[in-house]
């Protein structure tokens, strides 16, 4: 092949990767731009508001506990197996971590804002809630439980 044959090939080579590479990378952005606009479909939701050193639970909907009703409680936290529930976290002095080791959850509990994930849990049980981030002296009584029946 002549010099300027190799030159042509080489520039047509490079010119298709840069458009294979822009084209990938329009892609990789609409498939993000679309995934973080779909709304997440839950049936109920619940704020966990974090504050030294307990958690308070808000129900949309209120919950049964033997005989009574609620619509929060404080540490436990009443979900039922199968329901998918949108969690609204946040916390209302200084930084918290809402973590459930048994269901790999550990989300941040920042002042003035929501961290969401949604939380399905298929059995029936009792799951830790622990804090993650040290806030203050007493942070280790900062537990609870999520009990799914
Ligand atoms: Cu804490």
């Amino acid at each position: 092949m002549t010099q300027i044959g190799n030159k042509t090939l080489l520039i047509a080579i490079s010119a298709l990767l840069t458009v294979g590479i822009a084209f990938f990378g329009i892609i990789m952005l609409i498939s993000e731009t679309n995934s973080a606009n779909k709304p997440l479909i839950y049936d109920e939701r619940i704020d966990v508001i974090a504050k030294q050193f307990e958690w308070t639970f808000k129900y949309e909907k209120p919950v049964q506990v033997g005989d009574s009703t609620f619509y929060n409680t404080t540490y436990n936290m009443y979900v039922e197996v199968g329901k998918t529930y949108l969690l609204n976290i946040t916390s209302i002095d200084v930084e918290h971590g809402f973590s459930v080791p048994d269901l790999n959850i550990k989300v941040d509990a920042i002042p003035g804002k929501y961290n969401t994930i949604t939380l399905k849990i298929t059995e029936k049980g009792r799951y830790t809630i622990k804090c993650f981030h040290y806030c203050g002296f007493g942070h280790e009584t900062m537990v609870g439980e999520i009990l799914a029946s």
